[in-house]
């Protein structure tokens, strides 16, 4: 019998050693999921100023004309202009966010109404599994539901105290802070449940479906 990891014997010194480490656990840092000292996400580096990346176009959308529909499979579609959206009960997050052409940029300020709370008036059916963002742009989005339910997740209509930029996706975009940057869908202008997964834009051209930068999601396999 061979160790299978060097071929060396069962005693040789080597396989005693790891043994001992084995039984010592040595190497193991013992930390508990990320720690503290990892806020930037493996391959990412940071960056100040805020980039600007979409598909050319940037709508521009008068708040007076914007509106948001909810459809799908919920109990209860909305059709939201402005007045109804800011009528809605309020939240603010600071956010580190994390872009998969690997920037990221730290303690963004965020205004906006919780997904939590757009969750609460809809209420998705037990079959609602994700969710579509559609954009004034055409682009598209997909986020499993427990993703687009975060609870940092918002729609967002201001950025550090100001209203959020056209060149941004404003008058509102989606913010999921967990999740590359893609999944965030700027003009956002309806949101779709569905009970089976539909691809969007990115991800039917080889993005990752989910999106997760701890583990670097950032494109599908095949
Ligand atoms: N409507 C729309 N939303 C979009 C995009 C887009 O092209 N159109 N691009 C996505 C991508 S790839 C990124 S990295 C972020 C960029 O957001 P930012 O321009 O505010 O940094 O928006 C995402 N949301
Ligand atoms: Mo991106």
């Amino acid at each position: 019998m061979t160790d299978p990891d060097t071929g060396a014997p069962p005693d040789s010194k080597l396989t005693r050693s790891k043994l001992r480490w084995a039984q010592e656990h040595k190497f193991l840092t013992g930390r508990e999921g990320r720690p503290e000292s990892e806020r930037l996400p493996p391959g990412q580096h940071l960056v100040r100023d805020w980039p600007v990346l979409d598909l050319g176009v940037q709508p521009n959308i008068l708040k007076e004309r914007w509106t948001l529909d909810v459809t799908g499979a919920v109990d209860t579609s909305i059709h939201w202009d402005w007045a109804t959206f800011q009528a809605q009960p309020q939240s603010s997050f600071v956010s580190d966010m994390h872009c998969v052409t690997t920037w990221s940029r730290y303690d963004n300020r965020w205004d906006g109404v919780a997904t939590r709370t757009l969750l609460d008036v809809v209420q998705p059916r037990a079959d609602a599994h994700f969710v579509v963002l559609h954009a004034d742009d055409g682009y598209t989005t997909n986020l499993p539901l427990a993703d687009f339910a975060a609870a940092d997740a918002l729609l967002v209509h201001g950025w550090e105290g100001k209203p959020l930029t056209r060149e941004h996706g404003g008058p509102v975009r989606l913010i999921v802070p967990h999740l590359y940057l893609w999944k965030s869908a700027k003009w956002l202008r309806a949101i779709e449940f569905k009970t089976a997964d539909e691809p969007g834009f990115w991800e039917t051209r080889g993005y990752h479906d989910r999106g997760d930068p701890w583990t670097e999601q950032r494109y599908s396999d095949d």
